[in-house]
């Protein structure tokens, strides 16, 4: 009999946490959500350790079947075909996290980690202690990191507490995973130290690739459309280039707080923003399961690696990705990334927004570097995935 795992929390209103998290002058472990809300299930929700803004908002994704890859013709320049040939896949249900992981969701996991010894600081970076792998950059050592670190202790930078964590790896991004499944009294889903997922149990984790198309396409079958919502453009409806949101006039990164675009007309006084207009009317853009930011803000990690070819090979039922990875020019595999993020568009840089869409996490470059495709880590984060297994 399936356990029952609920971590509800009530729907973000991220101009009410943002103006919360700012009242607590920087204090950056003051709670920006009622430390107890009700759930859609009643449970009781799960505090994952720094008050309320620690809980994800997790949704119940059916299961169900779909066809995979680009029903469009679109043929990507950067890497051709890797989005066919389309294919069947059926799924099991799973939860997906309404928002991406945010700044102030991570932090305590940081703290977590830190005192039990399972991360240090090297040259300015959170590491695993363990192995030396790279979970996360400091604000040290790429600026528009959201997480800071004073010598002894991890915060978040003023103001961005509702704004997705960024610079954060795959290996950043299991580990969190893991902490959060525990939180909830789960085994972990990570072995950290092999790299390896154990998906045959009831865990925290990435959502695959599979999973994450699935859930970004909002049931849209019939026909299936280029984005979450279908196939209109509207400049207000996601963070991507265009969107003339308030944090375009600021630094990097020009992220939005999760669940920023849902259609109400946002004030300055609410929501603290670099721009001097006083309000911005989003549209909104969620998806049929009330998804938001499955199209920019932020790219999201998948739990796969990326293998171009693996649509050629994919088994029709819960797909998990290839084996191993494909060695990108610098000899290395990289896992997976979704959704595009505030520095792309329909018109810039390959549309990456689209929900098909398929990108190595390869990189050239920590900043917007000549000839770096892809752009730099400050744009990727992820949203975790729970499966009752
Ligand atoms: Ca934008
Ligand atoms: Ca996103």
């Amino acid at each position: 009999m399936a356990i029952t795992l609920t971590a509800r929390a009530t729907p973000l209103a991220p101009a009410l946490l943002l103006a919360s998290a700012i009242a607590g002058c920087g204090s950056s472990d003051a709670a920006v959500a009622p430390a107890s809300t009700p759930t859609d299930s009643g449970a009781t929700p799960v505090d994952a350790g720094a008050g309320a803004g620690a809980l994800i908002d997790l949704v119940a994704i059916p299961a169900g079947e779909f066809v995979m890859g680009d029903h469009t013709g679109f043929v990507d320049p950067k890497h051709p075909s890797d989005e066919l040939p389309l294919h069947a896949v059926s799924l099991r249900a799973f939860e997906l996290a309404r928002t991406e992981t945010t700044c102030a969701q991570f932090l305590p996991f940081l703290h977590d980690a830190l005192a039990a010894g399972q991360v240090s600081i090297a040259d300015t970076r959170v590491v695993a202690t363990a192995d030396a792998t790279t979970y996360l950059d400091t604000s040290a050592a790429t600026a528009p990191s959201c997480i800071t670190w004073d010598g002894s202790r991890f915060g978040v930078a003023p103001g961005r507490e509702a704004h997705p964590i960024s610079a954060v790896r795959w290996a950043g991004a299991a580990a969190y995973c893991n902490w959060y499944g525990a939180k909830l009294g789960l085994q972990p889903c990570y072995d950290l130290a092999a790299a390896t997922t154990d998906a045959t149990r009831t865990c925290v984790r990435l959502p695959t690739e599979a999973e994450w198309e699935y859930a970004g396409r909002g049931g849209l079958q019939s026909p299936y459309g280029n984005y979450p919502w279908g196939d209109a453009t509207d400049d207000a409806r996601v963070n991507w280039v265009g969107s003339n949101d308030p944090w375009e006039q600021g630094p990097q990164p020009l992220t939005t707080p999760v669940g920023f675009f849902d259609g109400s007309l946002r004030q300055r006084a609410d929501s603290v923003w670099p721009s001097a207009m006083e309000t911005y009317q989003t549209l909104d853009g969620r998806n049929g399961y009330g998804l938001y930011d499955m199209a920019g803000n932020v790219w999201e990690w998948v739990n796969d690696w990326y293998g171009r070819a693996y649509y050629e090979v994919s088994p029709a039922a819960d797909p998990m990705g290839p084996a191993a990875g494909d060695p990108m020019p610098d000899g290395v595999a990289y896992h997976g990334l979704r959704g595009g993020s505030y520095f792309n568009s329909t018109v810039y840089r390959g549309d990456h927004e689209r929900v098909s869409n398929r990108d190595p996490a390869y990189f050239r470059g920590k900043y917007l570097g000549v000839d770096d495709p892809n752009g730099p880590w400050f744009h990727i984060g992820f949203r975790v995935a729970l499966q009752q297994r």
